[in-house]
């Protein structure tokens, strides 16, 4: 056997397909052991009556992005990734957002910089194109997929930063040549600037009304014209936050003529509903739910759960987007409790740190889904789909020691006290959740212990990627 510097002994170790009581061997940041007794490590780390799991991947974050209206964001990506690890994650997938004129690679290096030094878990980016011209569609993009930036993402929606279907098509064309993955942000922006005028027209500005601007109907074209536009060019793509069963009905529609639709989900869409726009009585409180696609209906949640258990998804990320509900005197016109209208509230809701307790209380505490389909929506998946995969995502011989204990006992009321995220409240406030990550080892390190977050300097790295092995097998 090999040497270990780090044993976890006596835990229930679960994968995205199995679960097994066994002892983990550690060298170098590396599992190296998985046998019934790993002996001779001079740590030990006792796991009895844990859960054992791969730690937690969450492929859809944003930290420090500049906004359209210069509001700051809450997190930047020391506290976003200190949020992520008290979370139980151990890598996070934020995004570069190109600014239309400036190329992609510099505002990738900005990113970095501001990344460098600074984060927990281990950081992976995707990138936001938002600007196709042809220098990005002929050079920047091939030579950054080579560099280990394997995944873009595009939008339909936002005036600075929608894609007409010209440009959509062209941006998913290279990404075939280069066997990257397209990420798509799937509403039809006409739609949503008819229903957003409409209703201020007559006078509805409150908060909710978000949620009637973004109807599940100009979710549903925008996906369809997608999943068109994917088979045009012959390119898998990833539909990310799925709000509802509408454009779950397109994504079956095209898996069910053989096309590669990928879909992801997020906790926003089984633990919130349209009503929760309302505030208190129809009043700013509200601000504190919008995020787009916003929440929907029962019938969706049952939707939702349905595609969770089935396979319409294939990951649950965050979509960790935080903000100021009333922000600190330093960054006062961030205040989203100040704005006139549904329209000037920036779309996004803070949860890295909240995904991994509201998928497994609701899903695996409360019956609907296994543990180890948790361990592949949350970890596994995310893995193989951004190419991370087997050195994360695995609890394998030769993958990263990424590891997350978690007491499937432990109740806990989510509450803003207890968070470590930069916003000044959770969506989630007040919700109960049963099933709380313990420990999150990130290499062989400890860096979360109950709640605390280890003093050493943020271990995290960059990590860069392979193509897809689930959308380029
Ligand atoms: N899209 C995201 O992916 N996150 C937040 C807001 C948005 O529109
Ligand atoms: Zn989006
Ligand atoms: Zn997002």
């Amino acid at each position: 056997m090999t040497a270990c510097d780090l044993a976890i002994r006596g835990g229930t170790i679960v994968t995205a397909a199995d679960r097994f009581v066994a002892d983990i061997g550690i060298r170098d940041g590396v599992i190296v052991e998985i046998s019934r007794a790993v002996t001779g490590a001079p740590q030990e780390i006792d796991a009895t009556g844990l859960l054992v799991l791969p730690g937690g991947i969450d492929a859809h974050v944003h930290l420090d992005q500049p906004t359209s209206d210069g509001t700051k964001m809450a997190d930047d990506f020391a506290s976003g990734t200190r949020s992520a690890v008290a979370g139980g994650n151990t890598t996070v997938m934020p995004f570069v957002m190109q600014i239309k004129g400036t190329s992609l690679r510099t505002c990738l290096e900005e990113y970095h910089s501001k990344a460098e030094g600074n984060c927990f878990t281990d950081v992976s980016f995707h990138l936001v194109v938002s600007d196709p011209t042809p220098q990005v569609l002929g050079q920047e993009l091939p030579a950054l997929v080579r560099d280990g930036y394997t995944s873009f993402k595009v939008f339909m929606t936002y005036d600075d930063l929608v894609l007409n279907d010209h440009e959509l098509l062209s941006v998913f064309d290279v990404a075939r040549r280069e066997q990257a993955l397209v990420m798509v942000h799937a509403e039809g922006n006409d739609a949503i600037k008819y229903m957003t005028t409409k209703l201020e027209a007559e006078g509805k500005t409150a908060p909710y009304y978000h949620a009637e601007a973004h109807a599940q109907i100009a979710e549903r074209e925008a996906t369809h014209r997608a999943i068109s536009h994917a088979q045009l060019t012959d390119v898998p793509v990833v539909i990310v936050h799925v709000s509802g069963r509408d454009p779950m009905e397109q994504i079956q529609w095209a898996r069910g003529r053989g096309m590669k639709v990928f879909a992801e989900t997020c906790p926003q869409y089984i633990a919130l509903t349209k009503d929760d726009l309302k505030g208190l009585n129809m009043d700013f409180e509200g601000a504190k739910y919008v995020c787009s696609p916003p929440p929907r209906d029962a019938d969706s949640q049952r939707a939702i759960w349905q595609g969770l258990r089935d396979g319409t998804f294939d990951i649950f990320s965050s979509d960790h987007c935080p903000f100021y509900f009333e922000a600190p005197d330093d960054v006062g016109k961030n205040n989203v409790k100040a704005r006139t209208s549904f329209k000037w509230v920036p779309n996004g809701i803070p949860g890295v740190e909240t995904r991994l307790p509201i998928l497994f209380s609701e899903g695996v505490s409360k019956g609907r889904i296994s543990a180890e389909r948790f361990v592949a929506l949350t970890s596994s998946n995310p893995a193989k789909l951004y190419g991370l995969y087997p050195a994360k995502g695995a609890i394998a011989i030769g993958a990263d020691a990424d590891i997350t204990l978690w007491d499937d006992q432990r109740r806990v009321t989510l509450s803003q006290d207890i968070l470590h995220h930069g916003s000044d409240y959770t969506p989630y406030e007040g919700l109960e959740v049963t099933g709380w990550p313990v420990r999150t080892i990130l290499r062989g390190q400890t860096v979360m212990l109950d709640g605390e977050i280890a003093q050493q300097a943020p271990q995290g790295r960059h990590l860069k990627r392979a193509k897809s092995s689930l959308g380029y097998p």
